[in-house]
Parts: structure tokens; sequence; C-alpha cells
């Protein structure tokens, strides 16, 4: 292992599968990603994922009903970028090659590889091969090629081409993770030169279009057969732009940038993150870097632009179609509020830029007034075919909202609420007025899947209706906040007092199913009175159940996939006893079985909690290491970004026991044994946090002018230039 925390290399990883060498050192910046492919083979994988660019296809239904999603959505691949043609004097190809090293520097973004390229006549040259991607200017990746002879001392060849799909790719599998299929792109408007290459790409039922240029980067070698003498041990960069979607203008528009600019970008971008989001874990240097790259991984991942989003897979790889889900806004976006506030406003903005689409879902779900958000979508529009596991958990709304309320707490950030974050909250909530059934004096949600997807269509979900009650509540907490500012009146938002109090009203009313005898609260009305899964009698290899029964042998068992009920004790982290809290740990870890990648993270911060620091330890390391160790078995088709984010959140929920109020942030000391203690930092309304916490003292310490109040193990402060640091010894 390098002694680098920031380098990650092969040596760092157990598994050398091809695919998933591809997905764990892809290089992104949130506007396109590109999968570390091997450059001598053109091959027909996924490669170059451009966020937001998709294609359309009717979902053709065996049995339709009415209000079902009509359309897939499926991110396309651009091409492959990293493809390089090589040959000796006389033709004959470099086309076998063996892996000798790579090396990702999460300081800079360059990601560094080296390989052993032989041709049918034995003759073997090394080959480096340096990328990078700039950050700030979204539009840009270079690529270097570097020679050099191992027995063969001749001439070589170059040719730097690109291909496009041009027909459509089934693939076949029954793994609903995975996309199934490859769209064909149009290319028009090609500009060929002896140095440059550049179209336009075009799908063809979403209407979309994209610039795409190649070039080399020293002007005057060439794109295509190029002749270098090895013995010289040439390096040949080049620069390959991909334009923004759909504007207007072609590649002559988008400026030039030379190689320094986009590693210079990228240096910048990276110094900045870990500037405000380093987090040093004492006594585990494996672990570090693990987690270093769960953040790194985020930030490559995050669309920046306010109208695109963060994938379930990122932009390393097609899994869930390239869709975004709730994992944005419940497991990604708190690192970003914390982080980068900024990259967590677009985020959101990205979500109101899709209410009118949410507007019309309503409407299809019978909803006169209000907005349902997609399940999964790119567009906005609801992309899942399977509703009971898709529109049904309608949480996603109130997961939104609470987003909203999260970011707006963090950062301080009232101009967003003002603009976006007050429609979603009003709109959302109008759906939970409607979608919902007075039953008596109680507000009930009927036929709802929660956030496991092993139960489905149940009434009353426990993390759905609380999560709604909150969604409801928070009308009247901005509404309050709304109506003091001079500049703003209810009717700029089409409502008013009585309508805020109607919404308070069906807030307070909601049900929330609670077990008398377990004393614990209930996933929903019919959970805990259904058989238990036999744990005992199922075998190993039957993980993940999804793949192996059918949903309803699942949906009929006590059995959840992902956190659910506990999840919701996370987000409301004041509102259960510890008692309680500990019998819901114990019942539902029993009853879970973690194929998702959701839920471990979850479980840990909740064992934190409770004072089970190896618990949450062994959590931690399984959330930390998911993709690294490929522990879900599937990282080949992408990074698990929910998680990356759960990680985090294990540091900063778990161990530290970070928990938000209006006015103040607050921290505990949970460091687990398996560890000597760590640092983070976080940004709370403009102050920047440094938090260290051991196994005997607690610190946080104000890095920059702006006073922060916040409370360390129970101390209340408020820390500014004058008292930048409160330090307690560890109880
Ligand atoms: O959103 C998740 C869901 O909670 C579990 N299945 C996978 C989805 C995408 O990550």
């Amino acid at each position: 292992m390098s002694s680098n925390k920031f380098v990650l290399t092969l040596n760092d990883l157990q598994e050398k599968d091809a695919a998933f060498l591809e997905t764990i050192f892809s290089i992104a910046n949130g506007h396109f990603g590109v999968r570390a492919n091997n450059p001598i083979l053109n091959t027909d994988n996924f490669d170059t994922l451009v966020n937001g660019f998709y294609e359309k296809s009717k979902i053709h239904y065996g049995e339709s009903a009415y209000g079902y999603a009509q359309f897939n959505q499926t991110i396309v691949n651009i091409t492959n970028l990293r493809y390089i043609r090589i040959t000796n004097t006389d033709g004959i190809d470099f086309n076998k090659s063996e892996l000798i090293s790579m090396q990702l520097n999460m300081k800079t973004g360059k990601l560094l590889e080296k390989y052993h390229l032989t041709n049918s006549l034995n003759e073997a040259i090394e080959m480096t091969v340096e990328s990078c991607i700039s950050q700030h200017n979204r539009n840009w990746y270079c690529i270097s090629y570097g020679f050099s002879g191992i027995n063969y001392h001749g001439k070589l060849t170059i040719s730097k081409t690109v291909s496009f799909d041009t027909t459509e790719r089934i693939l076949d599998s029954n793994d609903p993770r995975k996309s199934n299929i490859s769209y064909p792109l149009s290319v028009y408007g090609e500009r060929k030169s002896y140095n440059s290459y550049s179209c336009i790409l075009a799908t063809k039922q979403s209407n979309l279009t994209i610039p795409f240029t190649l070039r080399t980067a020293n002007k005057q070698d060439q794109l295509i057969n190029m002749t270098v003498d090895i013995s010289d041990e040439p390096t040949i960069p080049y620069i390959i732009g991909i334009g923004d979607i759909s504007k207007t203008g072609d590649v002559e528009t988008m400026p030039k940038h030379s190689l320094s600019e986009i590693t210079d970008d990228a240096k910048h971008f990276w110094n900045n993150v870990w500037l405000n989001s380093e987090v040093t874990i004492n006594g585990a240097p494996h672990l570090n870097t693990a987690l270093l790259f769960n953040i790194f991984q985020l930030n490559q991942s995050a669309g920046k632009d306010g109208k695109t989003s963060l994938a379930a897979k990122g932009l390393s790889g097609t899994g869930y179609e390239g869709h975004y889900f709730w994992d944005t806004e419940t497991y990604a976006l708190p690192y970003f509020a914390y982080s980068s506030p900024k990259i967590a406003r677009r985020i959101l903005k990205y979500r109101y830029s899709t209410l009118p689409q949410a507007k019309k879902r309503a409407a299809e779900l019978g909803v006169k007034s209000g907005a349902l958000f997609a399940w999964r979508t790119i567009n906005g529009e609801e992309a899942s075919a399977f509703f009971p596991a898709g529109t049904a958990q309608y949480h996603i709304d109130a997961d939104i909202a609470y987003a909203v309320d999260l970011y707006c707490k963090s950062s301080g950030d009232f101009d967003f609420i003002q603009k976006y974050g007050f429609q979603i909250i009003l709109e959302t909530a109008r759906f939970w007025a409607e979608f919902g059934n007075w039953n008596k004096d109680k507000f009930e949600f009927w036929s709802v899947t929660g956030p496991d997807e092993y139960t489905a269509l149940v009434n009353n979900n426990y993390y759905t209706n609380r999560m709604a009650k909150h969604n409801l509540a928070l009308v009247k907490k901005y509404a309050d906040k709304l109506v003091k500012r001079s500049d703003v009146s209810l009717d700029d938002y089409g409502t008013n007092k009585d309508e805020i109090k109607k919404l308070y009203e069906i807030s307070k009313a909601v049900y929330l199913p609670f077990d008398k005898e377990k004393e614990i609260n209930a996933q929903d009305d019919s959970f805990l009175s259904k058989p238990l899964w036999p744990f005992d009698e199922v075998p190993k290899d039957n993980y993940p159940l999804l793949l192996h029964y059918h949903p309803l042998t699942i949906y009929r068992y006590q059995v959840a996939k992902q956190a659910d009920a506990i999840l919701a004790e996370y987000l409301f982290p004041d509102e259960i006893s510890s008692e309680q809290l500990n019998r819901e740990y114990d019942y539902y870890n029993a009853v879970t079985t973690h194929d998702s990648s959701l839920s471990k993270s979850i479980f840990g911060i909740i064992a934190s909690r409770l004072g089970k620091p190896s618990v949450a330890f062994e959590a931690f390391q399984e959330s930390a290491f998911s993709d690294l160790l490929n522990k879900h078995g599937n990282t080949e088709d992408g990074l698990h970004i929910a998680n990356l984010g759960g990680s985090w959140l294990s540091i900063a929920s778990g161990f530290s026991g970070l928990k938000l109020y209006d006015d103040k942030v607050s921290f505990e000391n949970h460091v687990p044994e398996q560890i000597k203690g760590f640092t983070y930092r976080i940004t709370y309304k403009n102050s920047l946090l440094e938090i260290t916490l051991n196994h005997d003292f607690s610190k946080v310490k104000l890095l920059n002018d702006i006073p922060a109040k916040i409370e360390l193990c129970g101390n209340d402060v408020v820390l500014d230039k004058n008292e930048p640091e409160i330090n307690v010894d560890k109880v």
C-alpha cells in the first residue's frame, strides 16, 4: 500500500477483474465520467458516460395499467476515449496487454497506468498512460501515452481514433440492477484535420445533442498513423472535449484548453475539496484511504450545474441505467451540505427544476394539487417500470423535503428556501395531504412501500409516515419564517394561512405504528405479524434474495432488504429513548439481510449512538470498503454512491454523533477501540470546523473567522476568533 493516504494503487485491491478495475479507477467531473478500460482494446463495454445524456424508449408492458411509467430513460455510452492503436513498422498490432500498475492520485486527480504490450511476434514494449479530467472547466479530459522498448526497439505507428455505436445492442441479464440496452447515436457535422476530429453526437429519441472533439495536444503530432521512434521514449498527449448537452453552438465555440490548464484545474479543485473535507483516521491507513476514495468518488460523481444530479452509480457505470434515486438526497447530500454547500444547493436545484414533471405525475396518481417526484429518473419523469418497488416508494417526496431542510439548517442559505426550497416543501406536503386518508382522528398512508424493498404495498410504513409528518410540519416552519420577511408573501407561493394551518393539523395527526408487545415502532401495520424469513435454512448463495426468489415469496415474510424503521430513528435522533432504540436495533438487525448497500452504514450509526462501538466499527469497515472489496459483487456495474455517502456519515453522524439543530451543530465522542481517533472537517453556516476525537479528548477548532455555535459532549459554546477551540476530556 502507498505511504500516501491519497494514493490508491492496484496493490491495495484484492480483485483484479478488468470490469471491476474500470469502475474503481474511473475518473469523472460530474459532467462526464471515463471508465478505466484497457486502452488497446476497443471494447463494446460502457466507457464514457455523460450526466443527463440519455436515450428514451417506450416501455412495452405485457400487462399495462393506467398511470404506469411510459418511457425508459437510459444513460448513453458516448465512446471509448482511451482507445489507441499501436503497430510495429510492418503494421502488426500490439494487441496483447498485461496490466503492470495503476495509481490514482486523489490529490491531483491523475490516473497513472503501466502496461506491457506484445504483438504476435512476441515483440514487447512498455506503455505508460496518464489521464486527468478537468473539474471547474467541466468539458475537458486529457490522456498521454508514453512508450519505451522492452525487446522491441524499432519504430511505432500510432493512431488515435474514436468510434460511435450506430446499432442498438441488447445485453442479456436477469439482474434488475444492470442496464440491458446500449443505444446508438447519430453523428453529424464531422470535421477532420491531420491533428483533430470533431462532430456532434445526437440521441435518436430523446433529441439531445452534444459536441465532441479530439485533438493532439502538440500541434505537430498527427491523429492517424503517426510514426515515432521508441528509442526516443516518446510521449503523445491528446485532449478530448465533451461539450454541454443541447447547448447551441458546436465544438468550434468551445474554448480550447491546453494540457497544463486541464491538470492545473483538477489539482486546484482537489486541493479545495480536501481543504474542506479531509479525514485522517489514526491507526488505520487502509481504512483512511478507503474513506478518502469514497469522498473522492462522491465529488467526481455529483452534477454541479443545477440541471443534473448524482446517479445511483455516479458516472462510473451504467447500473440502474444512470438514474437518480432518493440515494442522492438521503445518503450523498449530507456530505455535500457539510463540505461543499454550493454543490448541495445545485443538487437540490436540479430537483426543483423537475417540479413540473412531479406535478404531472401527482395528477396521474389522482392528486389534484401537489407534486410526486419520480422514484428513478434522469429527466424528471418516472422511469420505474415496477411500481410496487418504484412509484409506491413515495417516501422520496419527504426525503427531498428533509434534504432541503438539512441543507438550509447547515448552510443558513435562506435564499434557497425563498427561491426554490419552500415550493418543494409545499408541493410535496400537498401531495401527502391528498394521498393519505383520515381514519377517525388519525391520518394514514395505505398501499405504500417503504425503503425496505423486500416488503411492498403495505399500510402505514413507519418510515414513510414519520417522514411525511415532518414534510407537512416543515411547511409551517418555513412559512412562519417567510411571512416575517418584507420582500415575500405566502401569496407568491400560491398558498395562504388556512392551507398552512390545514397541513400542520394533518402533520400532527399522522399515525405512527407502534407495537405495544415488542415496545418498538412497527415497520408497518402487518410486518411484525408475518412469518420470519427462514435464515437458518437459506443457503448463503441465495443472497441477495432478489436474484433468487419471486417478489411474492419475499413479500410474504418478515424480512428486510435494508434499514427502514431504523433509518427514521437515525433521521430523528432526539425522538426515541435509548432503551427503545436498543430494542429496535436488535429486532430489525435480526430480520435484515443488508442485501442493499444502503443498509449497513445506517445500522452502524445507530450502533454508535447506542454505545456499541465495536459493532459500529464493523459496519463502518463494511461500508468504507464496500466497493474496493466488491462486497456486493457488482461493482463492475458502477460504484454504490449511496453507500459512499453512508461511509462518510458513519464518521460524522456515527463516530462523532453529529446532530443538526436550527441554531447549532452538536458532536459527541463515539470513537471505537479499533482506531486511535480521527480528524475531519465540516462547514457549518460558513464556519469551517475541524473535529478531532480520540480516546483521551474531544476537540472542535474553528479554522476561519466566522463564529459558530456548537455543542461538544454536552458543552455549549460559541467559537470565534478569540476563542477558536473547545477541548474536553473524553469521559
Ligand atoms: O434507491 C435504492 C434502493 O433503496 C435499494 N435498491 C437500489 C436503489 C438504487 O440504489
